[in-house]
Protein backbone atom coordinates (compact mmCIF):
# COMPACT_ATOMS: atom_id res chain seq x y z
CA UNK A 1 0.00 0.00 0.00
CA UNK A 2 1.41 2.94 -1.13
CA UNK A 3 1.62 5.62 2.00
CA UNK A 4 2.22 8.95 0.62
CA UNK A 5 5.38 9.92 2.14
CA UNK A 6 8.76 9.91 0.92
CA UNK A 7 11.92 10.38 2.34
CA UNK A 8 14.89 13.32 1.37
CA UNK A 9 18.16 14.08 2.15
CA UNK A 10 19.87 17.72 1.10
CA UNK A 11 23.81 16.38 0.51
CA UNK A 12 26.61 17.98 1.75
CA UNK A 13 27.44 19.87 -1.59
CA UNK A 14 24.02 21.29 -1.30
CA UNK A 15 24.55 22.33 1.98
CA UNK A 16 28.17 23.76 1.50
CA UNK A 17 27.01 25.44 -1.47
CA UNK A 18 24.31 27.33 0.77
CA UNK A 19 21.43 25.95 -1.77
CA UNK A 20 19.41 24.74 1.47
CA UNK A 21 16.19 27.15 1.52
CA UNK A 22 15.91 26.71 -2.74
CA UNK A 23 15.89 23.26 -2.71
CA UNK A 24 13.04 23.25 0.08
CA UNK A 25 11.35 25.66 -2.03
CA UNK A 26 11.40 23.68 -4.48
CA UNK A 27 10.12 21.13 -2.92
CA UNK A 28 7.26 23.20 -1.89
CA UNK A 29 6.79 24.24 -5.14
CA UNK A 30 6.06 21.06 -6.10
CA UNK A 31 3.39 19.94 -3.85
CA UNK A 32 5.16 18.66 -1.13
CA UNK A 33 4.67 18.97 2.42
CA UNK A 34 7.19 18.59 5.04
CA UNK A 35 6.50 16.43 7.79
CA UNK A 36 9.79 16.48 9.70
CA UNK A 37 12.60 18.32 8.80
CA UNK A 38 16.53 18.38 10.74
CA UNK A 39 20.05 19.11 9.92
CA UNK A 40 22.18 16.30 10.88
CA UNK A 41 25.53 15.10 10.69
CA UNK A 42 25.86 11.31 9.86
CA UNK A 43 29.03 9.17 11.34
CA UNK A 44 30.68 6.70 8.94
CA UNK A 45 28.91 3.72 10.44
CA UNK A 46 25.68 5.62 9.76
CA UNK A 47 26.40 6.12 5.90
CA UNK A 48 27.92 2.48 5.66
CA UNK A 49 24.43 1.24 6.82
CA UNK A 50 22.34 4.02 4.92
CA UNK A 51 24.26 3.08 1.61
CA UNK A 52 24.57 -0.93 2.23
CA UNK A 53 22.97 -1.62 -1.11
CA UNK A 54 25.86 -0.17 -2.83
CA UNK A 55 28.58 -2.25 -0.42
CA UNK A 56 29.81 -3.87 -3.40
CA UNK A 57 30.09 -1.11 -5.53
CA UNK A 58 33.39 0.36 -6.26
CA UNK A 59 32.23 4.07 -5.29
CA UNK A 60 30.95 2.98 -1.83
CA UNK A 61 34.00 3.96 0.13
CA UNK A 62 33.93 7.73 -1.61
CA UNK A 63 30.15 7.81 -1.26
CA UNK A 64 30.47 7.41 2.48
CA UNK A 65 33.45 9.95 2.71
CA UNK A 66 31.07 12.43 0.43
CA UNK A 67 28.24 12.09 3.20
CA UNK A 68 29.93 12.33 5.84
CA UNK A 69 32.30 15.18 5.18
CA UNK A 70 29.68 17.66 6.30
CA UNK A 71 26.51 18.28 7.33
CA UNK A 72 22.58 17.03 5.53
CA UNK A 73 19.54 18.12 5.92
CA UNK A 74 16.88 15.49 6.18
CA UNK A 75 13.15 15.58 5.51
CA UNK A 76 10.26 13.48 5.14
CA UNK A 77 7.59 14.80 3.23
CA UNK A 78 4.12 14.11 2.30
CA UNK A 79 1.93 13.74 -0.95
CA UNK A 80 0.00 11.90 -3.35
CA UNK A 81 2.37 9.52 -4.97
CA UNK A 82 5.17 10.75 -3.18
CA UNK A 83 8.05 8.15 -3.95
CA UNK A 84 7.59 8.14 -7.76
CA UNK A 85 6.87 12.17 -8.27
CA UNK A 86 9.93 12.87 -6.13
CA UNK A 87 12.17 10.70 -8.13
CA UNK A 88 10.73 12.29 -11.27
CA UNK A 89 11.13 16.36 -9.60
CA UNK A 90 14.82 15.24 -8.55
CA UNK A 91 15.77 14.06 -11.30
CA UNK A 92 18.06 11.33 -12.98
CA UNK A 93 21.16 10.36 -10.71
CA UNK A 94 24.12 11.94 -13.37
CA UNK A 95 22.99 15.60 -13.39
CA UNK A 96 24.07 15.42 -17.35
CA UNK A 97 21.11 13.20 -17.82
CA UNK A 98 18.75 14.96 -15.75
CA UNK A 99 15.46 16.99 -17.26
CA UNK A 100 15.27 20.49 -17.00
CA UNK A 101 13.58 21.53 -14.07
CA UNK A 102 14.36 19.32 -11.85
CA UNK A 103 16.69 19.48 -8.66
CA UNK A 104 19.42 17.83 -10.07
CA UNK A 105 19.67 19.88 -13.31
CA UNK A 106 19.27 22.86 -10.85
CA UNK A 107 21.70 22.03 -8.52
CA UNK A 108 24.54 18.48 -8.74
CA UNK A 109 27.32 18.94 -10.22
CA UNK A 110 28.31 15.26 -10.72
CA UNK A 111 26.89 11.72 -10.74
CA UNK A 112 28.64 11.39 -7.31
CA UNK A 113 27.84 14.65 -5.66
CA UNK A 114 24.38 15.08 -6.94
CA UNK A 115 22.70 17.32 -4.48
CA UNK A 116 19.83 14.87 -3.25
CA UNK A 117 18.70 12.21 -2.21
CA UNK A 118 14.95 10.33 -2.46
CA UNK A 119 13.53 7.24 -1.69
CA UNK A 120 13.07 4.94 -4.48
CA UNK A 121 10.13 2.53 -3.02
CA UNK A 122 7.60 2.75 0.17
CA UNK A 123 9.77 0.87 2.00
CA UNK A 124 12.65 2.08 1.69
CA UNK A 125 11.10 5.85 2.66
CA UNK A 126 9.86 3.80 5.32
CA UNK A 127 13.05 2.45 6.53
CA UNK A 128 15.38 5.57 5.69
CA UNK A 129 12.49 7.68 7.63
CA UNK A 130 13.24 5.74 10.78
CA UNK A 131 16.93 5.98 10.38
CA UNK A 132 16.72 9.61 10.87
CA UNK A 133 13.44 10.72 13.11
CA UNK A 134 11.14 8.94 15.74
CA UNK A 135 7.74 9.14 16.08
CA UNK A 136 7.35 12.67 17.82
CA UNK A 137 9.54 14.19 15.18
CA UNK A 138 7.38 13.85 12.35
CA UNK A 139 4.17 16.07 12.04
P1 LIG B 1 19.87 7.72 -6.67
O1 LIG B 1 20.44 8.65 -5.64
O2 LIG B 1 19.55 8.41 -7.96
O3 LIG B 1 18.79 6.85 -6.15
P2 LIG B 1 21.57 5.41 -6.34
O4 LIG B 1 20.69 5.04 -5.18
O5 LIG B 1 21.84 4.42 -7.41
O6 LIG B 1 21.05 6.74 -7.05
O7 LIG B 1 22.97 5.86 -5.77
C1 LIG B 1 23.09 6.42 -4.49
C2 LIG B 1 24.17 7.47 -4.55
O8 LIG B 1 25.41 6.85 -4.89
C3 LIG B 1 23.96 8.51 -5.63
N1 LIG B 1 23.07 9.56 -5.22
C4 LIG B 1 25.37 8.99 -5.89
O9 LIG B 1 25.76 9.95 -4.91
C5 LIG B 1 26.18 7.73 -5.71
N2 LIG B 1 26.40 7.05 -6.98
C6 LIG B 1 25.54 6.25 -7.66
N3 LIG B 1 26.07 5.77 -8.79
C7 LIG B 1 27.34 6.28 -8.83
C8 LIG B 1 28.42 6.14 -9.74
N4 LIG B 1 28.33 5.39 -10.83
N5 LIG B 1 29.58 6.80 -9.46
C9 LIG B 1 29.68 7.55 -8.36
N6 LIG B 1 28.70 7.72 -7.44
C10 LIG B 1 27.55 7.10 -7.68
Amino acid sequence: MATNRTFTMLKPDSIEKGYTGAILEKINAAGFKIIALKQTQMTKSDAEVFYEVHKERPFYGDLVTYMTRGSIVAAILEKENAVADFRALIGATNPEDAAEGTIRKAFATSMSENAVHGSDSDENAAIESAFHFSGRDIF
